[in-house]
């Protein structure tokens, strides 16, 4: 039993007037070139006594099934914003993504609060700011919340479906939600190369993505094999600790200079794929 039982949402806003709360990020990569494409940004609580806590134990965002921003929405996107500035301060020119629920979109005015959020930080480009769409379960905002994604995205903002596949995903989900990237949930990585119903569900959920024109990250890439078996499936983008953990802002420069991603996934993509063509004129600049 965690010691967080007992802790409100009103204690984790305490914790982040008190500064305990920080955002780690984890890389997101083509697996092809080994570049980094983005990071996901992940909030940590320094807590005083207990040292670095992730998400899961907090026992408010178990309730809250929203296991990254329970409702610290406003916090988790200003930081974000702020840190691609600092960032591009030295040099590193790098997409940030949030985690937001659906419900969260449609409250207190959302586009115009980004706006003003950006007006803060005009020398971040917009598109560099992605928010990931946890699934919502709650079906009757959601030409509502369709309508708040259109608006942020005509502003250059970039959208992801997350967990995609987990809670509510019909086939309608991905065909009216306006989105860049779907992302498939770990739950089906984690058996993808042992297990063939999961592969073939990540197989259909790569073509539905690709049918309307969304790119497909894997998340939960623990292993070489996992992503060589994406790459032939045809899912060219992975995050996951066989890429790196979530680190601190501090540690990701230096990151993203070393990282060269695996031979075997390199290889993996000429293979399947002679014309592709990977990111390379896109690597993130580090002076
Ligand atoms: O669903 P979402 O992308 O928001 O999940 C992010 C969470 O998943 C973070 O708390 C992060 O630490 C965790 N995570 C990231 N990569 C992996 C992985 O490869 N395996 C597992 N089990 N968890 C991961
Ligand atoms: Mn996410």
């Amino acid at each position: 039993m965690n010691r967080f039982a007992g802790e409100d949402a009103g204690s984790l806003h305490e914790a982040r007037r008190r500064g305990e709360l920080v955002m780690f990020y984890q890389p997101k990569v083509d697996m092809a070139s080994g570049m980094a494409i983005g990071v996901e940004a992940l909030v940590r609580w320094h807590h005083p006594i207990l040292g670095l806590l992730c998400p899961a134990m907090f026992e408010v965002a178990i309730k809250s099934r929203n296991p990254v921003t329970f409702g610290l929405i406003h916090w988790a996107i200003h930081t974000a914003v702020k840190q691609i500035a600092d960032w591009k301060k030295i040099g590193l020119s790098i997409p940030v993504s949030v985690n937001v629920m659906a419900s969260e979109l449609i409250n207190d005015n959302f586009c115009e609060w980004l706006d003003d959020v950006f007006k803060q930080h005009p020398e971040v480009n917009r598109t560099m700011l992605e928010l990931e769409i946890v699934e919502s379960s709650n079906l009757s905002n959601l030409e509502q919340v369709i309508s708040v994604i259109t608006r942020c995205r005509a502003a250059g903002v970039k959208f992801a479906l997350d967990d995609f596949g987990t809670g509510y995903s019909s086939l309608s989900y991905v065909r009216n939600v306006p989105a860049d990237y779907v992302k498939i949930d770990r739950m089906f990585v984690k058996d993808l190369t042992t297990n063939h119903q999961d592969r073939g569900l990540v197989q259909l959920v790569i073509s539905l993505a690709h049918l309307f024109d969304r790119k497909v990250i894997a998340e939960g890439v623990e292993s070489i094999e996992q992503g060589s078996e994406l790459i032939k499936l045809g899912c060219k983008y992975a995050q996951g600790y066989a890429i790196a953990r979530p680190m601190a802002a501090a540690d990701l420069p230096s990151w993203v200079h070393q990282y060269k991603g695996y031979p075997e996934w390199s290889e993996g993509c000429l293979a399947h794929e002679a014309n592709y063509t990977p990111v390379a004129d896109k690597r993130p600049s580090l002076c």
